[in-house]
């Protein structure tokens, strides 16, 4: 064969080859001693000087082109070995995730936020009041002073003589009425509450309040009635009714409990509402003239109403849950039951 068809069959030959075998062979029938090519260089020796140098040089460049095409058919077939042996050895150190199940929602919640949409429908703003508070505001300017029978009602954790986690929603009021430097407001303030009360069924040592207040020229008893009627209405259904108690706050005067027609019975007397018709939900009154003053206001400028409502209680009416524990226990089971509308 002549130089260049040899260099054609081997180039065609190494492309042919499928794996590092076939490749070996033809590299044998190329590129070794006994190929043709090396008879060919044993030709050279009888070849005039001038000629013999062409054809050597033709020899060699034959040579190294094969040899290149073979090297660079080796590289690949070594690459395209080494892919498929790490796709095969492929180890998966990935674990199966654990399945999980997303509870639902803690009812407290659901039911702050019925509420505080309640109230934002009537233009009240939401206040942030805060956990930790002081003496001063969560007594002393709702007018619980240090020898106060009031305090006693209210026992709490002290961080400090004048530290302590709040006992109620309302000294949101006096942060609120400080802010607003005298002039009207209209907030309502959901949190946490703390008391030194043992835990029973409708008693826990934390538990959830939402305060509102509104100052305003001119606001009596009246506006006070019809808002936690509506309130109520909107919260339980257009057919139940309140009925404001008369009652005791340092903070209001005159206080009242508002109690809401019982659902059991329609108001006429069951074990659900202890034969009364009527179920206790809050707190609630005039804001207290001495409060206003304490607080920056001019009593004959400005009145006002207040009322805190106890979120467990409200949660547990509106979903018949018959101990106040469930809210804090963190049960799936329990949180399962009440999903987002
Ligand atoms: C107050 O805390 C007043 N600050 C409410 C208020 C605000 C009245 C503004 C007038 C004007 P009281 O101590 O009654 O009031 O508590 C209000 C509600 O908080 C109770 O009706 C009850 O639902 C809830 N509550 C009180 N203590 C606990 C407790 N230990 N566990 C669960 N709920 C409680």
């Amino acid at each position: 064969m002549e130089l260049d068809e040899i260099k054609q069959a081997a180039l065609k030959a190494i492309n042919d080859a499928k794996n590092s075998d076939a490749l070996t062979s033809v590299r044998n029938l190329f590129l070794s001693k006994k190929s043709e090519i090396n008879q060919k260089m044993g030709e050279l020796k009888n070849l005039a000087a001038e000629e013999r140098k062409t054809f050597g040089q033709k020899i060699n460049e034959t040579r190294n082109a094969i040899s290149k095409a073979f090297e660079e058919k080796l590289a690949s077939i070594n690459a395209q070995a080494l892919d498929a042996r790490l796709k095969n050895e492929k180890i998966d150190i990935s674990l199966p995730a654990n399945s999980y199940n997303k509870a639902g929602v803690n009812p407290l919640a659901l039911v702050e936020e019925e509420i505080t949409e309640i109230f934002l429908g009537m233009g009240y703003q939401v206040y942030e009041g805060s956990d930790v508070e002081s003496d001063e505001y969560n007594f002393e300017l709702m007018n619980i002073p240090k020898d106060h029978p009031a305090r006693e009602m209210q026992d709490t954790f002290y961080l400090s003589d004048t530290m302590l986690l709040r006992t109620h929603t309302s000294p949101a009021q006096a942060r609120a009425m400080k802010e607003a430097r005298g002039g009207p407001v209209r907030i309502i303030c959901p949190g946490k509450c703390y008391r030194r009360d043992n835990d029973d069924l409708t008693h826990s040592h934390q538990f959830m309040q939402i305060e509102g207040l509104l100052i305003d020229k001119g606001i009596h008893l009246g506006h006070l009635e019809k808002t936690l009627e509506a309130f109520v209405k909107k919260l339980f259904g257009e057919k139940r009714e309140i009925r404001l108690r008369s009652s005791y706050f340092p903070f209001t005067e005159p206080s009242v409990e508002v109690d809401v027609s019982c659902d059991k019975c329609g108001g006429k007397g069951c074990p659900t509402c202890k034969g009364t018709g009527y179920i206790e939900i809050l707190g609630a009154g005039v804001v207290n003239p001495r409060v206003l003053k304490l607080n920056g206001y001019d009593p004959k400028e400005y009145s006002g109403f207040a009322f805190g409502v106890g979120l467990e209680r409200i949660a547990m009416l509106k979903y018949g849950i018959d101990d106040i524990r469930r809210f804090y226990q963190n049960d799936v089971r329990f949180l399962n039951e009440f999903k987002r509308r």
